[in-house]
């Protein structure tokens, strides 16, 4: 029992201390952060234009560049999953749009059918917090 522990010690620190090294690079994100989609709802039908609102609890919005804590921006991903490595900043594609002014909302145009949002808030340089603050994922079929 005793040498299983001290194996755990000796295998545990540098493990430890890396995960710590690796943390401090992110910005870090408040408990209790919650990014989320306000409207549409989950499985919503809509007509274009469509309204999407994004709201936010426990943390505050700022604009890309402005390092203030427990802030970042929001970045809205249609039909598209964050990327894998969220140690980097969020490309801006198509699919995945930044609001690095601020906005709390934006205006989508849609092909008609199945679409998915997601909300990723990100920090002054476009990296997702520690832990990540992601909203869940809404599914919403946009009528012709
Ligand atoms: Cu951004």
């Amino acid at each position: 029992m005793r040498s299983y522990t001290v194996a755990a010690l000796v295998l545990g620190t540098p493990l430890l201390a890396g995960s710590v090294a690796l943390a401090q690079e992110r910005t870090p994100s408040p408990p209790g952060a919650e990014v989320y989609i306000i409207s549409p709802k989950d499985g919503a039908s809509v007509h274009n234009p469509i309204l999407v609102q994004f709201g936010l609890k426990g943390m505050g919005v700022a604009p890309a560049g402005v390092k203030f804590d427990n802030t970042g921006h929001h970045h809205l991903l249609i039909d598209t999953d964050p990327p894998a490595d969220q140690s980097k900043p969020l490309p801006a594609t198509d699919k995945i749009v930044h609001f690095g002014k601020g906005q709390t909302e934006t205006t989508l145009n849609l092909t008609p059918g199945r679409h998915t949002l997601r909300l990723v808030l990100a920090d002054a340089n476009h990296i997702p917090h520690s832990p990540p603050v992601i909203s869940k994922k809404i599914t919403i079929t946009v009528k012709p």
